[in-house]
């Protein structure tokens, strides 16, 4: 363990210090939140010299570097996490008790950056504690939005979003490195120009972005390894402040360019966000691809020099679903215009330095560009990908039976827009998906034609979570118990939770892993207190179910359950309902109607029956506004179901599953994603599964034999009831009903099989909940999950990239 402070002393001392230098006050008369600036400053200088060391070891032992591009990075505080990982957590707690202060509320004033969505971003930042937890050279290549997604604060019920301001009290973990900043070329035309009897390309006229790179240290497990974040915002490439405009008055047209640059890393843009902004979203995920490509080379070249064909054995660029697919011609474009390499050496270097992963299989997460915004906007780039595309087709077997269709699946460019998924395969050595059933649906499915043309790119990649955040760092007290039973080893090798399976009969350890459940819910409860004012009561059951809102995710059937049991509970105050709260978090795309219902649906329902006294002793709902990594960190240990009830075949893999497993919390879930790995790893007595099966709704649409009608004529009583109220005034009081989800379900065949799953949803939740007396076999089924999920470090999932995919 490599200590950044050697005892409590010497950080006294040099804390003091810090303090004194950010703010000219000693630390007693400091704010909050000067002492967090401090702190974190300190920390992150004593990052960065471990870094430059860090990345002198890598020249030295010529180590294979790994770039990650992503388009979020979702990577929460970071202060208790590099505490945590230095190994100096509990000695800095204590120095500032002795102080007078608590460490947590100083890591309270940290700034929770919101620069991704969901699960993709989450995932992102989790492989770069990873990477640098197992000595990879590995970084991060991202954007840095100055306001993040949205901040989510619901208005009777509603959701309403609000600008989230992260970086108005400063941002101490990084650095700005103006002298790694990057032109970007937008628009003008291309021309050729002859140089020794060969013709090169240029792009003439263009309009130029400044991209300049802040650096985010990343400190691995154990302090040994810190690696970087490297995001970049736009801006103007040279000051252009029009004196004149601003002494007339007219300010915003003083410094109109500065705004348009800078608008293109203004914001996160949200999922499923339609076709608003679209051009900025191209201009962003151009920046960021070609941004960090030159800085990658710019690394290569002074270590390697100019030969670029040792760049496969150097470098991997590993693309985050399709949002860097431009990372390929990209680099193509460089290495043929710039460092005058023949076409076909440049394609055998890149694509033997690229690999894609994807993320979902959803049709709007797969992009795709109208060629002529496209060619406008990047008209090298276009030619490039139109070669790329040529010659794909020029590669086709025309002699093999069913070629047309099988390269109408894999072209590129098709219907007058580009394929960016088509692109990233052809241009990467291995494409995977994220979970078993996932990676076999794109094999199968979605990407069977280029599986049938090349198998061995082909594999899958089960994604992973940091068990240091999501427990360690997340649940002390689960942790502190679990240490003191089988030692901290679990910290590096969290294969060692196994051990943990040696006390499934120890009545005392059972008990204590209750307790410590017990300790997380009165945690959460004194949060949603403090933050919605609503009391819930840590006797009852906690059910949750945390992630974005979506669709196929169905928080609707959710809620839906929620309604029947109050029905039924109404309807017969001796229906036995087992004491439960409802707890629900996540954020809705901006412009998605139906997942924003779902959430007005959802805080409607908790108005009714939170005042309610005939049922307030079995059931609360709780909504818990703004879901963030911070916020997730309490919710998580507190959880007693976990709720993971997608359409099977929808929901790629899902993490929130694996947080919530490790943490002790029983799943409650379809056979989809990751799901099915968990109960398989944990034993399917321990988790409780329901539901139609991926074949079973492949064959249920295939068949069309599917008729959402005739399912809620044939359980008029409870489904029937529950679809009434959507348009009664039931749960209407707040703000109005929900007829549009009425109409969204009953209008267009129960896209995601809602009220097909519902009754052997609420049956199983029944069940569950029904056994949740017996505390002993609740609590070991608890510890089984927990012991069962070292598999689902991130460390596996990144050690399986590394040896197969980046052979790093
Ligand atoms: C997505 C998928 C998840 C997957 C995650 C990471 C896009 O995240 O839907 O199934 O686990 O990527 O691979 P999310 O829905 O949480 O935004």
């Amino acid at each position: 363990m490599n200590k950044i402070f050697d005892n409590k002393q010497e950080f006294t001392e040099l804390y003091r210090d810090a303090v004194m230098s950010i703010s000219g006050k000693s630390v007693e008369a400091a704010s909050d939140l000067d002492r967090f600036n401090a702190l974190a400053k300190l920390v992150a200088e004593k990052a960065r010299t471990v870094a430059t060391k860090s990345d002198a070891r890598a020249t030295a032992e010529g180590k294979k570097r790994v770039y990650y591009f992503s388009i979020e990075f979702l990577i929460g505080r970071l202060l208790d996490n590099y505490l945590l990982n230095f190994g100096v957590r509990d000695m800095v707690a204590e120095a500032l008790d002795d102080m007078g202060f608590d460490l947590s509320v100083i890591e309270n004033q940290e700034p929770d950056p919101a620069l991704g969505n969901g699960g993709l971003g989450r995932l992102a930042a989790c492989f770069l504690d990873s990477m640098a937890a197992e000595g990879i050279a590995g970084y991060g290549n991202g954007m840095r939005y100055r306001y993040g997604l949205f901040k989510q604060e619901i208005v009777n019920g509603s959701q309403v979003e609000a600008t989230d301001e992260w970086l108005t009290h400063g941002y101490p973990w990084e650095v700005r490195r103006q002298d790694k900043a990057v032109t970007i070329k937008f628009g003008g035309h291309v021309e050729g120009f002859e140089e020794n009897g060969r013709t090169f390309y240029r792009t003439v006229d263009t309009q130029d972005i400044l991209a300049v790179p802040y650096d985010i240290p990343v400190v691995g497990y154990a302090g040994e390894t810190v690696n970087k974040l490297r995001v970049w915002a736009a801006e103007p490439v040279e000051e252009h402040f029009d004196l004149e405009a601003f002494n007339r008055g007219d300010y915003a047209l003083a410094d109109a360019e500065r705004a348009e640059a800078e608008a293109i890393s203004a914001i996160l843009y949200p999922n499923d966000a339609g076709e608003h902004g679209r051009l900025l979203r191209l201009k962003q995920e151009y920046l960021f691809v070609s941004a960090g490509i030159y800085s990658l080379l710019d690394t290569f070249e002074k270590e390697h020099g100019a030969n670029w064909e040792l760049l496969p054995q150097f470098v991997a660029i590993h693309t985050n679903d399709t949002h860097p697919a431009m990372c390929g011609p990209e680099l193509m474009r460089i290495l043929i215009d710039e460092k005058k390499l023949e076409w076909d050496d440049a394609w055998n270097i890149v694509t033997q330095v690229v690999s894609y992963t994807n993320h979902t299989i959803l049709p709007e997460a797969l992009e795709k560009w109208p060629i002529g915004t496209f060619s406008k906007l990047l008209p090298r780039v276009y030619q490039i990908i139109d070669e790329i595309s040529r010659r794909w087709h020029e590669s086709f077997d025309t002699t093999q039976e069913g070629w047309q269709e099988r390269l109408r699946q894999t072209a590129i460019l098709w219907d007058g827009e580009i394929r960016m998924a088509n692109l990233s395969v052809i241009c990467s050595h291995s494409v995977n998906g994220v979970a078993k059933i996932h990676s076999d649906i794109i094999k199968n499915i979605v990407l069977k034609d280029f599986y049938a043309l090349t198998p061995e790119k082909f594999n899958n990649k089960t994604n992973g979570i940091s068990h240091r955040r999501f427990f360690a760092e997340a649940n002390p007290t689960y942790a502190k118990l679990v240490t003191e039973a089988i030692g901290d080893g679990w910290l590096k090798d969290a294969f060692e939770l196994e051990k943990l399976k040696e006390f499934q009969n120890d009545t005392e350890f059972l008990k204590a892993v209750g307790a410590s459940k017990r300790a997380n819910k009165e945690r959460l409860a004194a949060y949603v207190k403090a933050e919605t004012g609503l009391v819930i009561d840590p006797n009852t059951v906690f059910d949750v179910q945390v992630k974005r809102f979506h669709a196929y995710k169905r928080q609707l059937m959710n809620i839906m359950k929620v309604m029947d049991i109050y029905n039924r509970r109404i309807a017969d105050p001796n229906f036995h309902v087992t004491p439960t709260t409802f707890i629900f978090s996540g954020k809705a795309a901006s412009s998605y109607t139906f997942a924003k219902e779902t959430i007005r649906l959802i805080n409607s329902v908790a108005d009714v029956i939170n005042n309610d006294p005939r049922v307030n002793e079995v059931m609360k709902v709780c909504f818990i506004p703004n879901f963030r990594v911070s916020n997730a960190q309490l919710i998580y240990p507190a959880a007693e179901i976990s709720e993971q009830i997608s359409t099977a075949g929808k929901e790629a893999s899902g993490t929130s599953n694996m947080k919530l497993m490790m943490n002790g919390a029983i799943t409650l879930g379809t056979l989809d994603g990751a799901n099915i790995e968990i109960a398989d790893l944990a034993g399917r007595e321990n988790e409780a599964i329901f539901g139609l099966t991926a074949p079973e709704v492949e064959q249920l649409w295939a068949s069309n034999s599917y008729f959402a009608w005739d399912t809620l004529n044939g359980d008029r009583e409870r489904l029937g009831r529950v679809m009434d109220e959507l348009k009664d005034n039931t749960f209407a009081g707040l703000s109005g009903n929900f007829e549009s989800i009425y109409n969204e379900l009953m209008n267009n065949n129960d896209p995601d099989l809602v009220m097909a799953d519902f009754r052997s949803y609420v049956d199983a939740w029944e069940k569950l909940t029904g056994s949740y007396g017996d505390q002993e076999t609740w609590n070991r089924k608890a510890l089984l999950n927990t012991a069962s999920s070292g598999w689902f470090s991130s460390d596996r999932t990144i050690r399986e990239y590394r040896d197969e995919i980046w052979h790093a």
